[in-house]
């Protein structure tokens, strides 16, 4: 891959592979070599590290320690769930392909079923793809971290789906292999193997399996990818998961962990559809070509990276004057908007505001399970004309805009919108894709060229393999990355992350809660216990615990922790200076960027 010298030698690209690197932390969860100085980089360099970070994906499986994403093991399984799901598109009434996540790999899974559903309604086929998000649609589009600790609701909502199903391949995505709400329903699956067949979508090695009680319950998420294991043997359990390598931010499964999620799906459901649909069998040279077209695709993206660049600098420039950014977008490319925007929340304790998403065609574009949600809050609001009511009238050019969408097809639109953005705000933004050859001459793209202060144009190469899916499928992954460097970019640039570590993280869940803790022990080089007791403060506002508090669980805590803000920074004052509750928030009010606000006592 080109630029891989940049800056780095391979051994950094590698490092996190050695055993003695952070031993203690699943690679989910291990913060990144490559990125230890993003927080004072400048957006060309953060960038670049995004591009290497990302590159990692591809790295080729160097010993036994790792499987990748184009090992041999990989492939292999991809073809048997492919082959499973082949069978249950030829007999849709009595069998479905259910995909379960929470999160972004809720997102994620509400994404690909669309996608193809709709591939399977061009054919006139029955539809067999349903999702399943932790806390329901509104998880779609906004933060809700709480149910991702609840095996019963995971269960719950599967037999919803499945009613009436005799066969069901349930595919339960945790990034980390570690959300309960999945473990409960892959533990389901395993006592009703007459109808389920479970498949896990994960990035970190069996052995990393989170081994955490879960209240109420036998089962742990490492025993249930035990059991896996061991039916995985005779085919009736399958595990998908390669390592990835750390995310740039670290833990954030949204950007590589969703993308491999995106890749590892739609190569298998892709291969089923080209086998039942145009008799192209499922081979293993298949399935590995398809992989590596994705490995292209990183390839096709970064080579734009003064484009990105000029976008990251625009959006971070916008947020640190506490301006917005607005992904206003078309088709599925628009959906990619909503949920890097919906992630901000909870990765960068970002407000709702600060960088929203909108879709051409509202709900009935978005076409999710529950319908229209503009009933449960302004955030709920998403379409282009609630963009034009709500937004519009007050928009400055210190708010950055950005359009999203391919060329030819959306341009007429794309046109109407730039005109009307254009006539408050000149620092409006396009980044579009378009076949290569595609140089039909179009009057409608110079015009928003010229109302743009810069267009991105993403040019795809026509393979041969290259059908109009797997092009598209494409573009939909071109365009998350580069709204998550978009986001990631701008919110480092804002100064909301401290190395390569987010420290306003919201502590909304278990998971959060010992990341919280791990990331305050880092920090401080406290001892734990201290860590958990100013944790403890800072949730719930007191420089005294009582002991109501130190014996509450963690769910309680958690629950607690949603309407809390600054919650981890606070922990950290309090535990550097030893300064009381009251001291600590306001040094924090006077220097709202955490990194600075703490940055005197940790150099
Ligand atoms: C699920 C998830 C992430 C989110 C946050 C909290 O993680 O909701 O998508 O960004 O980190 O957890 P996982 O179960 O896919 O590991």
């Amino acid at each position: 891959m080109a630029g891989l010298d940049w800056t780095y030698g391979v051994s950094t690209l590698r490092q996190w592979e050695s055993a003695d690197y952070e031993p203690s932390l699943p690679v989910s969860e291990k913060s990144n070599p490559l990125t230890r100085d993003i927080d004072q980089a400048s957006a060309y360099s953060i960038v670049k590290m995004l591009q290497l970070c990302d590159s990692q994906m591809f790295q080729e499986e160097a010993g036994t320690t790792y499987q990748r994403l184009l090992s041999d093991q990989v492939v292999k399984t991809l073809m048997e769930v492919a082959k499973r799901v082949e069978v249950i598109i030829k007999d849709p009434q009595e069998s479905c392909v259910v995909m379960s996540g929470c999160g972004t790999s809720g997102r994620l899974a509400f994404l690909i079923s669309s996608g193809f559903n709709k591939a399977l309604s061009q054919l006139n086929q029955s539809k067999v793809y349903s999702y399943i998000i932790a806390g329901g649609d509104r998880a779609l589009l906004s933060s809700q971290e709480a149910p991702e600790d609840d095996p019963r609701l995971g269960v719950l909502s599967l037999k919803k789906v499945c009613e009436g199903k005799k066969r069901v391949l349930f595919i339960g995505i945790s990034c980390g292999l570690s959300a309960p709400f999945v473990a409960g329903q892959l533990d389901f699956c395993l006592h009703h193997p007459e109808v389920y067949t479970p498949v896990l979508v994960g990035f970190n090695p069996a052995h990393q399996a989170r081994d955490e009680p879960i209240q109420d319950c036998t089962f742990t998420f490492h025993s249930v990818v035990q059991r896996m294991q061991e039916l995985a043997k005779s085919q009736k359990a399958f595990l998908i998961n390669p390592a990835v390598g750390p995310e740039a931010i670290s833990g954030s499964s949204r950007m590589k962990g969703g993308s491999a999620t995106k890749i590892l799906l739609e190569v298998a459901f892709s291969a089923a559809h080209a086998a039942t649909f145009s008799n192209t069998p499922i081979t293993y040279n298949g399935v590995l070509q398809h992989m590596k077209a994705y490995e292209r695709t990183l390839d096709v993206t970064y080579s734009q990276t003064d484009g990105i660049t000029t976008l990251v600098e625009a959006a971070g420039q916008s947020l640190r004057c506490s301006r917005h950014v607005y992904y206003l977008g078309w088709g599925s490319l628009a959906l990619l908007g909503l949920i890097d925007a919906s992630e901000c929340t909870p990765t960068f304790g970002a407000d709702y505001e600060d960088v929203r998403g909108f879709i051409s065609g509202g709900y009935r574009e978005l076409n999710n399970n529950d319908g229209p949600l503009t009933s449960l809050g302004p955030k709920f609001s998403i379409a282009h004309e609630d963009f034009l009511h709500l937004i519009l009238p007050c928009l400055t050019d210190k708010d950055t805009v950005l359009l999203i969408y391919t060329h030819p097809d959306d341009v007429t639109e794309v046109g109407n919108m730039a005109r009307r953005v254009r006539e408050k705000t000149p620092n409006l933004h396009a980044v579009y894709h378009q076949a290569d050859g595609d140089t039909a001459a179009s009057l409608q793209q110079d015009d928003i060229k010229k109302l743009c202060l810069s267009t991105l144009k993403i040019t795809w190469p026509r393979e041969a393999l290259a059908s109009g899916t797997l092009q598209h499928m494409q573009r939909e992954l071109s365009t998350k990355l580069v709204l998550n460097a978009v986001s990631t970019g701008a919110h480092v640039l804002k100064g909301k992350i401290y190395q390569n570590h987010m420290i306003d993280l919201q502590v909304t869940n278990t998971k959060l809660y010992r990341r919280a803790t791990r990331l305050l022990q880092k920090l401080s080089a406290c001892p734990e216990e201290n860590c958990e007791e100013a944790l403890l403060k800072a949730i719930y506002r007191v420089d005294m615990l009582t002991v109501e508090m130190t014996s509450s669980d963690i769910t309680t805590h958690t629950c607690f922790a949603r309407n809390s803000t600054k919650v981890v920074p606070l922990a950290l004052v309090i535990l550097l200076t030893s300064w009381s509750l009251v001291e600590a928030e306001s040094h924090l009010k006077q220097q709202p960027i955490v990194r600075e606000a703490v940055a005197q006592w940790m150099w």
